[in-house]
């Protein structure tokens, strides 16, 4: 294991011409030779410079905190010809116009070592900009979480692969919290393929707003006005006996199910957007308008960080409906299971249909 602290604000630390920007970061870097992964954050505050005895008399805040995490994939995860840079232009404008309302930290995952340095040099050198707006960025970057992973951006969405790509973003997704997460009041989770938001500057307080456990926004995509479809109420299918008996025997490599909605049963954004029980009509110009979802989707999740800090996480294999004898159910990986798990704790999920969040087209 390995830890070096760097001023990036001295120019004498290190020959990297990026380190030589002028800016208000100290850079802390935690190398797990044993684990594989390092962690390098990016801090305002000099913590190691404040004698110790200090350190416990923190000043209390009044602004809400809030972390920005996003796992950031392997394939073009920015969407089609989009950079690393469009990415932050993106989180930047949720961000900015906060100053004096909140404060915000930025934790990113990316387990592909040539966009980790990109990502990296781009914090270095534009760090004097990044620091006005984030308290700390913290990088993460863990290889051995993405091995054999290998989907393309493509086939992402075919039924056969969704519960292993699913488990793989899971992961990602705990790996960021439990490095990540430190003293932030909410946790933002933003896919790095979101391109940009209706009404950025509000979307943040938006949510702190309604005091709700767990919240999304409604996802479009080109045409599609409701992209992210794991955000429902309602009821889902049930695997058939022949299924079940495939579970029981642990054939994975048969098994192609995935549950569908139950028709009729079911309630996603779309269901807004089509006006269904005149729902549109009624509440188009709440822009708070908030309704209760069973389940969330990832694409762009808001959440106390104290539901997280408890242990309802995203669960990294299908939780319904599994037993000793299976190696797992069949549904309720990752974002579902994260509203599976928050339930008994007293944690509540919610849809908020008119703020809107844009996903790449492709
Ligand atoms: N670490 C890691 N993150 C990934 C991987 N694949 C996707 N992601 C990230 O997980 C989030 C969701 O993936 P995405 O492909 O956008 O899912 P979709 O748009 O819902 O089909 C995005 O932020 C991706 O960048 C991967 O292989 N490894
Ligand atoms: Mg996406």
């Amino acid at each position: 294991m390995h830890e070096k602290i760097q001023s990036v604000y001295q120019i004498n630390v290190s020959s990297s011409s990026s380190i030589r920007t002028k800016s208000h970061y100290n850079k802390f870097v935690h190398e797990d030779t044993t684990f594989n992964y390092t962690r390098i954050q990016y801090s305002v505050l000099n913590l190691h410079s404040i004698p110790k005895q200090l350190r416990t008399h923190s000043q209390p805040h009044e602004k809400p905190t809030v972390l920005i995490a996003s796992s950031i994939g392997q394939s073009e995860p920015y969407g089609q010809a989009r950079t690393f840079g469009d990415f932050v232009h993106t989180v930047n404008s949720i961000s900015s116009h906060q100053e004096n309302r909140l404060r915000i930290s930025l934790g990113l995952l990316c387990n592909n070592p040539i966009e980790f340095a990109n990502i990296t040099n781009y914090i270095e050198t534009n760090s004097d900009k990044l620091s006005k707006l984030y308290e700390k960025i913290t990088l993460i970057s863990a290889p051995f979480l993405d091995k054999n992973a290998g989907f393309s951006r493509e086939e992402r969405q075919s039924d056969n692969i969704q519960r292993l790509r699913r488990r793989l973003i899971a992961k990602s997704r705990n790996f960021l919290l439990s490095n990540v997460l430190e003293d932030e009041q909410y946790t933002f989770f933003l896919d790095a393929d979101v391109v940009f938001f209706d009404y950025p500057e509000n979307v943040i307080s938006t949510f702190i707003k309604t005091e709700k456990d767990i919240i999304v926004p409604r996802v479009t995509r080109g045409g599609n006005q409701d992209y992210d479809k794991n955000s429902w109420r309602g009821q889902r299918t049930k695997p058939s006996q022949e299924e079940l008996d495939l579970m029981d025997k642990n054939q994975w490599d048969k098994w192609g199910y995935v549950p569908y909605d139950v028709d009729d049963k079911m309630w996603h954004f779309q269901s807004y957007v089509d006006d269904n029980h005149q729902e549109h009509t009624k509440h188009k110009d709440e822009h708070d308008y908030i309704v209760p979802l069973d389940s969330v989707g990832g694409a762009v999740l808001f959440a106390k960080s104290v539901v997280y800090k408890q242990g309802a996480i995203f669960p990294t294999s299908n939780i319904i409906g599994t037993s000793w004898d299976r190696s797992e159910g069949y549904d309720g990986i990752e974002t579902e299971g994260l509203c599976y798990l928050a339930k008994p704790l007293g944690y509540s999920c919610w849809g908020m249909p008119n703020v809107v969040a844009h996903h790449s087209l492709h």
